[in-house]
């Protein structure tokens, strides 16, 4: 077995002060940071939010959300606080007539000529996940659900998700969701 650690849209904008910051959302940091050294050879993967500044997602074109992750502004850019630099990217969202790419599965590879998320798994072997980022009522979530539709063993890693909560109690829902649907707790 071999898990890999997919670090959901761990970008500028989804922390404190960002476009659409995740309340507490800067408190990840340091548990994905003690987790990735803790396990060095475990395959990296990191999805980024990638919008064109158009697009149905954002509110200005009958989306639920304003302006954020724009590609090629510094919000999209990763948090500098992580240590990622193994990571493998993956882009998503840059259709501009859905409001789709909410989950990391719909991410395709920034440098192997847009391989898919799945397809990279396979090629590296990874059969489990140890999935965190931001934000788990959204991103994560979606991606969680995609991987347990797709049989692969799932474990939500708690301290390194955040909600953004649009309604009180959102990110509780989401975990229940999620654990519902096969994913296991991982403190
Ligand atoms: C996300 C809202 C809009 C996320 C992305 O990464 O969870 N949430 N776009
Ligand atoms: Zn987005």
């Amino acid at each position: 077995m071999t898990f890999g650690i997919p670090l959901v849209d761990p970008q500028v904008d989804f922390f404190p002060g960002g476009a659409l910051g995740v309340r507490d959302g800067d408190q990840i940091v340091a548990p994905i940071n003690e987790l990735l050294r803790r396990h060095p050879k475990a395959p990296l993967f990191a999805s980024r939010d990638w919008h064109p500044v158009s697009t149905r997602h954002f509110a200005a074109r009958g989306g639920k959300w304003p302006l954020h992750c724009v590609q090629d502004t510094p919000g999209a850019e990763f948090h500098p606080g992580l240590e990622m630099a193994r990571a493998e990217v993956f882009d998503k969202g840059m259709n501009p007539d859905d409001d789709a790419g909410y989950s990391a599965f719909e991410g395709v590879s920034k440098v192997q000529r847009g391989r898919s998320l799945a397809d990279t798994f396979a090629v590296r072997h990874v059969d489990a996940l140890l999935v965190a980022g931001l934000a788990t009522d959204y991103c994560v979530k979606a991606s969680v659900l995609d991987a347990l539709k797709r049989n692969i063993t799932t474990f939500l890693f708690t301290p390194g998700v955040r909600a953004v909560e649009l309604q009180p109690g959102d990110g509780e829902r989401a975990i229940a969701e999620m654990r519902a649907a096969g994913a296991l707790l991982v403190s």
